[in-house]
């Protein structure tokens, strides 16, 4: 299946189209809503771009172009998460299943422990996903891998207790990071939510406030419901910033435009693969050469 970027549809209309007129503004908007960009959006941006080339009498493809560069640009957040040095710090990782999170985690772990402790034992990843028994397992699993620690307990237990010991184990060395999988069984929405928020509370206790990020992982693969998935947990706990996984899976992304716009919350990394180096940190600008060429 041959992927079409949005660059590559919007160079298509653009040989279509002689003339840059109402029908030409309105398929733009289009290939823009296929690209994951909100409907709402979409039309605005549309309909601001074609007023001021109207206005500034723009004519030529590639200031049309340049034109929408600048339209999307302040809409794509990005941010850079950095442990606060010589103390104990807790990101918690949050998201509907199957996203990308222990997955996520564990590609983290091994990210911070290689590019910023410069040490493996200055990480360690809390198995709180205790609802089913191969969520810890999956954990453990990438522990060994990775070799980074993984405090766990036995399925069924409070994912809270778990991110407390943790914490606790890091607590011991007075540093670190410690970085929490949990649950994301969205269709028992209450429970989870309620389950989210004693964990939230568990970790505001115990570590300073710049020192704890609540993070979510979203696969860039869903679309606009990823949006919605971000809105409930952004109402549920609040959020500092976003994960995107399965880049390597879609042409589309404007999620990340939506994100930053509608919920101004920003992103931090980019997954693009299974593997544990297969995560970047985000990089707006090369976002929107990607995009927009
Ligand atoms: N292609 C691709 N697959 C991914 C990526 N991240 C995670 N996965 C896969 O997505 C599936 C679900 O991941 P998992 O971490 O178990 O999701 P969780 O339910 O949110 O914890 C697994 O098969 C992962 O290997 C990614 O960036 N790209
Ligand atoms: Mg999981």
């Amino acid at each position: 299946m041959a992927k079409l970027t949005f660059m590559e549809k919007l160079r298509k209309l653009f040989g279509i189209k002689s003339k840059y007129d109402e029908e030409f503004f309105e398929e733009l908007g289009d290939t823009l809503i296929e690209s994951d960009i909100g409907a709402k959006l979409a039309f605005d941006i549309v309909d601001q771009l074609e007023e001021e080339c109207k206005k500034e009498k723009i004519f030529d493809e590639n200031l049309i172009v340049q034109k929408l560069k600048e339209l999307l640009t302040p809409c794509v957040l990005q941010t850079r998460l950095e442990p606060v040095k010589d103390k104990v710090n807790v990101y918690l990782v949050l998201g509907v299943n199957g996203v990308g999170k222990t997955t996520s985690v564990a590609k983290m772990a091994a990210w911070f422990a290689d590019k910023y402790f410069g040490s493996k034992d200055d990480v360690i990843m809390a198995a709180s996903d205790t609802f089913r028994a191969a969520a810890i397992d999956q954990l453990k699993f990438h522990g060994e891998k990775t070799g980074i620690r993984v405090v766990a307990h036995q399925d069924g237990s409070d994912p809270s207790a778990v991110v407390f010991d943790a914490i606790q184990a890091m607590s011991s060395k007075g540093k670190g990071l410690v970085l929490a999988d949990t649950a994301g069984r969205l269709h028992n929405k209450e429970n989870l939510v309620k389950e989210l928020q004693k964990i939230d509370r568990t970790i505001s206790q115990k570590v300073d406030k710049d020192c704890y990020k609540k993070i979510l992982v979203l696969d860039a693969t869903t679309g606009q419901n990823g949006l919605r998935q971000a809105e409930v947990f952004n109402d549920a706990v609040g959020l500092d910033a976003v994960i995107l996984t399965k880049f390597d899976s879609t042409a589309k992304g404007g999620m990340v435009v939506s994100l930053g716009k509608e919920l101004s919350i920003p992103v931090a990394f980019v997954c693009f693969g299974e593997k544990y180096p297969d995560i970047d940190v985000f990089d707006s600008e090369k976002y929107m050469k990607e995009l927009l060429g």
